[in-house]
This record gives C-alpha cells, sequence and structure tokens, in this order.
C-alpha cells in the first residue's frame, strides 16, 4: 500500500476565498483539496484544517504513526506559538514542508518568526494557493515513486 500524504490546516483557513481575498486569494479551502488530490495522481491524500491545536496534534500523530510519506502542513497563527505542534513535528521522520499562501516576511513582523521552519525540509510561501499543488509535487519528488 502506498502511504498518503497528510496535508494538514490550521486556524481560520476553513475561511479561505470569504475574506482577506488580496492576501489570500478567491480559492477555497474545498477547492485547494481538489487541487492537491489533482496534483497527487494516484498518491493518496488525507486531507483536514481545524481550529484547535490538540487536533492538528493528534493527525500529525497518526502520520508518525503510519508512518505517512511526508507532511505539508499550513499552521496558519499556530506557526507563531506553538510549541507543541513543533514538538510533535520532530517526531515525523519523513519530509516536512511548511506552507503559507502568503509571503508572511513581506507582512507585519509578528508573522516573521515561524516556530516550525525550525523542523520544515522546506518552506513555501507567497505562491497563493498554487503553493498546495507545488508541495504536492515538491513531496513526491522529495519521497519519489513508492514514498
Ligand atoms: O499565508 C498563510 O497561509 C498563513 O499561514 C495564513 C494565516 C496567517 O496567520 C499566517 O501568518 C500566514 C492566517 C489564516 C487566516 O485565514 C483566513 C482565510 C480567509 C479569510 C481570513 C483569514
Amino acid at each position: 500500500m502506498t502511504a498518503p500524504i497528510h496535508v494538514l490546516n490550521g486556524p481560520n483557513l476553513n475561511r479561505l476565498g470569504t475574506r482577506e481575498q488580496e492576501i489570500y486569494g478567491r480559492t477555497t479551502l474545498a477547492q485547494v483539496e481538489v487541487l492537491c488530490r489533482q496534483a497527487a495522481g494516484t498518491v493518496p491524500l488525507e486531507f483536514h484544517q481545524s481550529n484547535a491545536e490538540h487536533e492538528i496534534i493528534g493527525w500529525i500523530h497518526a502520520a508518525i504513526d503510519l508512518p505517512a510519506r511526508g507532511i505539508v502542513i499550513n499552521p496558519a497563527a499556530f506557526t507563531f506559538t506553538s510549541i507543541a505542534i513543533l514538538d510533535a513535528l520532530k517526531m515525523f521522520p519523513g519530509p516536512i514542508i511548511e506552507l503559507h499562501i502568503s509571503n508572511i516576511h513581506r507582512r507585519e513582523a509578528i508573522y516573521h518568526r515561524s516556530l516550525i521552519s525550525t523542523v520544515a525540509t522546506a518552506v513555501i510561501a507567497g505562491l497563493g494557493p498554487a503553493g498546495y499543488p507545488a508541495a504536492i509535487k515538491a513531496m513526491l519528488e522529495l519521497t519519489g515513486e513508492d514514498g
């Protein structure tokens, strides 16, 4: 069985496409999921969003236990606050791609210091929703045919 890629999304991303379109674009999270599945092809994908830190940690634990092929994570505001998510990601043996729709470094100073980047294999920021399929393609490249 091919191991899945886990795509995890943090708080408020369920509102994507409805507000602040000048920053985050018009694409909804449901459409982002479709883009990810298209990019993954036959590789299975677990796609989740939560506004609750413990739920995201639970999905990281699930990815560790499988183990998943890789994790693509947009931790949203937890990027800057969550040592608990950082600690959970440290236990994951495979590649981790940290993803942001916006270029966090062009924004206010509170968005500049990611805790998650210290454990990420790679960081994608500023490509808009197109960053998601780009991350999936990159994950496939990183993990090879069989994961
Ligand atoms: O650019 C990203 O993907 C972010 O991870 C999004 C987070 C922000 O805290 C990060 O610094 C960068 C915020 C997500 C808020 O999502 C919204 C979606 C639609 C409308 C309003 C907010």
